[in-house]
């Protein structure tokens, strides 16, 4: 559901073509079908096809990856890590076999441990290898405090930074609504909460839907699409291999960076308060425990 809302998504903005790849018989045919038929209602022209091979996507300048199962309520998004290994090996083997100089943009859970499965497979260099999750958990934070403040989600700054799991970590230090710093205008305990419901919002749609969330997760991707698609620079919370940065070396999590034709083009490194700091050091701790899990953690 992410992987047709994302290409939903870049279609309505009109200047790429979209090729939509599936496994199930009939299944991406008829989504391009459905969204092309949507473009004279909503004014594109974007050719969208559907496959389910990988030559109809071959010379692709983007590879969105959303392949594998997602949760069921219950599940974290660890439980899936060895089921999701396997397919997000072979999709990225297969798009990359058609599209060598492309960017590779990965959805699939454990999100973390999944860039490293993309990374690890295709050998790309971290600047073409990298997940979103840091726009969707701050998305979610920045909506929860524009309904807690009676103000626009839109003039809400937030940051969500670390791993996509339970021990995310909501950057209260550089959230503002409308440039006043959140705990002005929010008690402390209150913003805990928060920060809180932010660290369990993907679960709590998944106990909702009986399945992970897809409209948040979509347009979040799209977002990195459209920043690199027209080379934007746009400083967003991406899931980036670091290599000391944020003093964390050979491992993926969330941090703001650059994003632009090249894709990552530099990784920003903000003054964290110690508390921050040491919860960012103890989200890589969780990550790094998904990592290990995998066959080919290298
Ligand atoms: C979420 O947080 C699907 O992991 C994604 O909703």
């Amino acid at each position: 559901m992410v992987g047709r809302t994302v290409a939903q998504e870049v279609a309505r903005r009109d200047y790429a073509d979209v090729g939509i790849v599936d496994i199930v018989e009939n299944l991406p045919q008829g989504i391009a079908l459905d969204i092309n038929q949507a473009g004279p209602v909503l004014g594109y022209e974007t050719n969208v096809t559907g496959s389910n091979v990988y030559e109809e996507t071959a010379g692709s300048d983007v590879v969105v990856i959303t392949a594998g199962v997602p949760r069921k309520p219950g599940m974290s998004r660890d439980d899936l890590v060895t089921t999701n290994e396997k397919i997000v090996g072979s999709v990225t083997e297969q798009a990359i076999a058609h599209s060598p100089d492309s960017i590779l943009i990965v959805v699939s859970n454990p999100l973390d441990a999944m860039c490293h499965v993309a990374k690890n497979v295709s050998s790309f260099p971290r600047e073409r290898v990298f997940g979103q999750a840091g726009i969707l958990d701050t998305a979610r934070f920045r909506t929860f405090i524009a309904q807690e403040t009676g103000t626009s989600g839109k003039d809400v700054q937030a940051l969500v930074l670390g791993g996509h799991g339970d021990q995310m970590v909501s950057i209260v230090s550089a959230t503002t609504v409308g440039g006043v710093p959140l705990a002005k205008l929010v008690a402390g305990d209150r913003i805990d909460e928060l920060v809180e419901r932010t660290a369990k919002g993907g679960g709590e749609v998944v106990q909702l839907l009986g399945t992970s969330a897809w409209y948040a997760p979509g347009a979040a991707t799209a977002q990195m699409v459209h920043a690199v698609m027209l080379d934007e620079k746009r400083v967003l919370p991406c899931t980036a291999y670091l290599e000391g940065e944020y003093g964390i070396d050979g491992l993926y999590m969330g941090v703001p960076v650059k994003l632009g034709t090249g894709g990552i083009e530099g990784i920003v490194e903000l003054d964290l308060t110690k508390d921050e700091q040491t919860m960012l050091q103890e989200s890589a701790g969780a990550v790094r425990e998904v990592v290990a899990v995998l066959d080919q953690s290298g």
